[in-house]
C-alpha cells in the first residue's frame, strides 16, 4: 500500500514525466532502428578498480595498456559510474536493473549466502537469452547461491545464475578473502571428493582449527583487519572451512583460469553460430592480492599495483582473443568496476605503504563503502570497432543501465515490472551524436547506513543518515569522519566534493532532499510503460 501511494504520488509530481523527457532511454522504439544487430558482449567488471587506477584516466604510477588500447579504440566516460560502493549491491543492480537499496539482504553476501536474486528474475542475461543469445558468467559472483538453508556445498548448488539467465557459469562463489577456495562449475563444484566433503561455517570446526590468529606465524601474508580464520595457501580468510582439498584453487591462478574458461567459452559460442554474452567478474584488485607468479613485484605500488597489471593481462587476452576468432568487429566490449578504490582492506600488503603519489580514486573524494563520487564514479568504457567512434563522453552512465540499454540493443521489451531503474542509455553508450546520458543518478555504500548520493547535472546532494562518513580519503586507513546530514556539492566547479554549498544554494538542496525522497520512496525511477 504504502509503495504504491508513493509511486501514485510520484508520478502526480510530474517527476517521472520530467525523466521522462530528461533521459535518452525513454525515445519510442519507432525512432529507432533497434534489435537489428546481434553484437557479442562482453562485460568486463573489475573489483574494488579506482578511476584513478587506470593510465588511460590519468594513473602515473601505474602502465594499464591493454585498458589504455580498449578506451583508444572506443569511448571513454568520464561521468561512468556504477550503482554502489561495495560489491554485492552494485552487481545486483548490474543484473537486475534495479537500486539495491529497494531490497533488504543485498549488502556484501556471507560465505554462505543463499541466491540473492530470486529464480526467474528478469536479468541482463535473462534478457539476452531470451534474444537467442548463450549466455556465462565467470569470475566472481557473489550474490550468493542455495535456496534459503544456503548453498549445498557437496550437492546441487541451485539457484544461482543459470536460474536468472546464464547458461553456463564458472564461479568464484563469493570473494576471495571469503571462504571457501572452491570453483563453481554450473550446479556443483568440481573436483570434490566425495571421501573429503567441503564444508563451511561460521564457527570453529573443531577447538584446534589452525586460524590466522591461533598459526599466525604461518601466514604468507599478515592480516590487519578481520581475514583470521580459515586459513588456505598461507593466507587466513573471513569464515571457516574443512574439506573439499582436492577442489582448492590456488589464488595465484584465479585469473588464469578465468581467461582460459572464457576463451572456451567464446569458441564454442562461435562454433555454435550463437551470439554470446559474456560476464567476465575480475577479482583485481581485490584483497588478498595475490596474484600470478609472472605479476608478482612488477608494479611500483606492491600487491596492489600488481593486481591492476594482472587485471589488464586479462582485458588483453579477452580483446587477443575476440581478434584472433575474427569477432573483434562484431563486439561490444564494456569495461566498468564494481566499486571504487580502497587500499588497506585488512591485509598488510603495503598498499598504503608504496602508495606514494597515486590518487586511486583520481580527483574524487571517497572510495570504496563511500557515497562521495570516489565510491562509485569508476572507469567505464564501451568499444565496439566501426560502430562506436573513438573518444571521450561525459555523459553520466552507470552500470546498472546496461539491462535496458542492451535490451533495447537486441530488441527486447523490459517488462513493467522488472529493471525498475535501469535507463536505455544505448545511444550514449554507443557515442551517437547529441545522445544523452542520465540526468539524475543515486548511489548507495553498503545499503544499510541510510547514506546515499544523488547526482542532478552539476549538483551533488550527499546525505549521511548517521551523519559519518567511511572512507572519505583513500590513501589513509578505513576511518569514519564527521559530516553533516546533508550536503550539496557543484561537481563541476568542485569535484573533490570539498566546499560544501547547501547553505548558500538552500533552494537546490531542498529539491534534490525531496526528489531524493520521492525516488526513494516510489520504488522505481523507470518510467511505467514499455521500453523501448
Ligand atoms: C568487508 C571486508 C573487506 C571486503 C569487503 C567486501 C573486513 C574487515 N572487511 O567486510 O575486506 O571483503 O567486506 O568487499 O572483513 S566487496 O568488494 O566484495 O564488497
Ligand atoms: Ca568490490
Amino acid at each position: 500500500m504504502e509503495k504504491k501511494k508513493a509511486a501514485s504520488q510520484f508520478r502526480h509530481v510530474g517527476w517521472l514525466l520530467m525523466m521522462a523527457f530528461n533521459v535518452a532511454g525513454v525515445t519510442p522504439a519507432a525512432a529507432r532502428n533497434h534489435g537489428s544487430e546481434e553484437p557479442n558482449v562482453v562485460v568486463i567488471m573489475a573489483d574494488d578498480l579506482g578511476y584513478g587506477d587506470v593510465s588511460c584516466n590519468g594513473a602515473k604510477s601505474i602502465t594499464t595498456p591493454a585498458i589504455d588500447a580498449l578506451a583508444a579504440r572506443g569511448l571513454r566516460f568520464t561521468n561512468g559510474y556504477c550503482s554502489a560502493s561495495t560489491c554485492t549491491p552494485t552487481r545486483y543492480s548490474f543484473l537486475t536493473g534495479t537500486y539495491a537499496f529497494r531490497h533488504k539482504g543485498t549488502g556484501i553476501a556471507p560465505p554462505n549466502s543463499p541466491a540473492i536474486i530470486p529464480p526467474g528474475t528478469t536479468t541482463l542475461a535473462s534478457l539476452l537469452h531470451e534474444a537467442g543469445y548463450a549466455t556465462a558468467v565467470i569470475g566472481k559472483w557473489h550474490l550468493g547461491l542455495g535456496g534459503a538453508a544456503g548453498p549445498d556445498w557437496n550437492g546441487d548448488l541451485q539457484p544461482g545464475p543459470l536460474e536468472i539467465g546464464f547458461d553456463r557459469c564458472f564461479l568464484l562463489p563469493t570473494t576471495n578473502d571469503r571462504v571457501p577456495q572452491v570453483f563453481v562449475r554450473d550446479h556443483h563444484v568440481p573436483d570434490l571428493d566425495p571421501a573429503d566433503p567441503l564444508w563451511v561455517g561460521d564457527a570453529k570446526p573443531a577447538p584446534d582449527h589452525p586460524t590466522g590468529i591461533t598459526a599466525r606465524d604461518t601466514l604468507t601474508m599478515d592480516w590487519s583487519d578481520g581475514h583470521n580464520q580459515t586459513i588456505h595457501n598461507g593466507i587466513s580468510r573471513i569464515g571457516f572451512y574443512t574439506g573439499g582439498h582436492a577442489a582448492r584453487f590456488r589464488d595465484e591462478d584465479l585469473a588464469d583460469t578465468w581467461v582460459e574458461e572464457s576463451k572456451a567459452f567464446i569458441a564454442a559460442s562461435q562454433a555454435a553460430g550463437r551470439p554470446f554474452f559474456l560476464f567476465f567478474a575480475a577479482h583485481e584488485c581485490h584483497v588478498p592480492r595475490v596474484v600470478s607468479e609472472r605479476f608478482q613485484g612488477k608494479s611500483a605500488l606492491g600487491p596492489r599495483g600488481d593486481a591492476i597489471l594482472e587485471l589488464d593481462w586479462c582485458v588483453g587476452e579477452v580483446m587477443q582473443t575476440l581478434a584472433d576468432a575474427g569477432l573483434a568487429d562484431n563486439t561490444l566490449i564494456v569495461f566498468c568496476s564494481d566499486n571504487g578504490p580502497v587500499l588497506n582492506d585488512g591485509y598488510r600488503d603495503d598498499a598504503i605503504e608504496k602508495n606514494g603519489s597515486h590518487r586511486a580514486a583520481g580527483p574524487f573524494s571517497g572510495g570504496k563503502y563511500s557515497v562521495f563520487e570516489g565510491g562509485t564514479r569508476t572507469p567505464f568504457i564501451t568499444c565496439w570497432p566501426g560502430r562506436i567512434a573513438p573518444g571521450t563522453s561525459t555523459e553520466v552512465v552507470c552500470t546498472i543501465d546496461l539491462a535496458a540499454s542492451l535490451a533495447a540493443l537486441v530488441g527486447r521489451l523490459l517488462p513493467d515490472d522488472a529493471c525498475l531503474d535501469s535507463f536505455d542509455l544505448l545511444p550514449a553508450l554507443l557515442g551517437e551524436p547529441g545522445a544523452k546520458g542520465r540526468s539524475h543518478l543515486i548511489q548507495q555504500d553498503n545499503g544499510a547506513s541510510g547514506s546515499y548520493g544523488f547526482r542532478e547535472g552539476r549538483w551533488k546532494l550527499v546525505r549521511h543518515d548517521k551523519g559519518v562518513a567511511r572512507n572519505r580519503v583513500v590513501e589513509r586507513p578505513l576511518a569514519n569522519t564527521k559530516v553533516p546530514r546533508y550536503q550539496l556539492f557543484d561537481l563541476d566547479q568542485d569535484p573533490g566534493e570539498e566546499r560544501d554549498l547547501r547553505a548558500e544554494h538552500p533552494a537546490v538542496a531542498a529539491g534534490m532532499i525531496e526528489r531524493l525522497e520521492t525516488a526513494i520512496a516510489a520504488g522505481r525511477t523507470r518510467p511505467v510503460g514499455p521500453t523501448p
